[in-house]
């Protein structure tokens, strides 16, 4: 069998190339249901491909694909796939975008990559033998306060009520808040020590499968948002450096 981390990146580079190729094109998009959720042709062209390339090389794993669902195969095997993270963003030109691919083995993470075509970034991580941004190890930032620390969040596109608040509070508590639409790269870029925290609510394992293993391999901490242990089918997720994280836990669970 070929090591899945390889076959990760191989097919995260592929996928990310043909992104590329349809930023330029006029897309055609439609909303899967509200107005910020949208699935274009690169959406689709990305998925196939990415299905393609590890059908062949893991014919019996399970693959647990954002837009054709779950094909079925071996529990114990699994792959998440987000074919276009930040579709949103992508669909107006904007960089923030990405490959996502996790493998899971009993139930497991064990290989995690993110690839943003736009900068040519790969992120890479393998279950306990560290993380690294082309090539080189990845660490987080040692920003040891909330005061000092850049954080950032997503917004699901149907509930902007409860993290709207939840924005607002932070940005009194923090240093500065941002949001920037593509979870998986958010995820990276706590890896990276870019921004000290990253929390969201209502995401799916494809978006968070490969960004939580990656943050814990350059030495963050991911949980629930309120602290819980960290499950991909959780759906909230709170990545730190670390340092911030209990003090993020508690501003997070303030009432509001
Ligand atoms: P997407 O671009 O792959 O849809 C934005 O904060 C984040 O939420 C992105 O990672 C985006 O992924 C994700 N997202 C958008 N719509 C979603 C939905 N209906 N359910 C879960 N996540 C979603
Ligand atoms: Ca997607």
């Amino acid at each position: 069998m070929r090591d899945p981390v390889d076959v990760a990146i191989e097919t995260a580079r592929e996928a990310g190339a043909l992104l590329m190729d349809y930023l330029h094109r006029p897309l055609h998009s439609t909303q899967k249901g509200r107005r910020a959720d949208l699935v274009t042709d690169a959406d689709h062209a990305s998925e196939r491909l990415i299905v393609d390339r590890l059908r062949k090389q893991f014919p019996e794993s399970t693959i647990v694909g954002e837009e054709g669902g779950i094909r079925a195969g071996l529990a114990s095997e699994r792959w998440y796939v987000d074919p276009l993270d930040g579709t949103t963003n992508f669909t107006h030109g904007y960089p923030m975008f990405c490959v996502s691919i996790a493998y899971e083995q009993d139930d497991e993470v064990c290989a995690g990559v993110v690839y943003a075509p736009f900068y040519d970034e790969l992120f890479v991580a393998r279950r306990g033998a560290g993380a690294t941004l082309n090539a080189r190890p990845l660490r987080v930032s040692g920003v040891d306060r909330l005061a000092d620390a850049l954080v950032c969040t997503g917004f699901h596109p149907a509930d902007f009520a409860r993290n709207g608040e939840y924005f607002r509070m932070m940005s009194g508590v923090a240093q500065a808040v941002r949001r920037d639409g593509s979870a998986a790269l958010d995820l990276a870029a706590v890896a990276a020590g870019r921004f000290d925290g990253f929390w969201e609510f209502d995401l799916s394992a494809w978006d968070v499968s490969a960004g939580a293993l990656i943050v814990r391999e350059s030495g963050g901490t991911v949980s629930q948002i309120d602290g819980g242990s960290f499950r991909v089918d959780g759906r909230a997720i709170l990545a730190t450096n670390g340092h911030v994280h209990d003090e993020m836990v508690g501003a997070l669970s303030t009432p509001l």
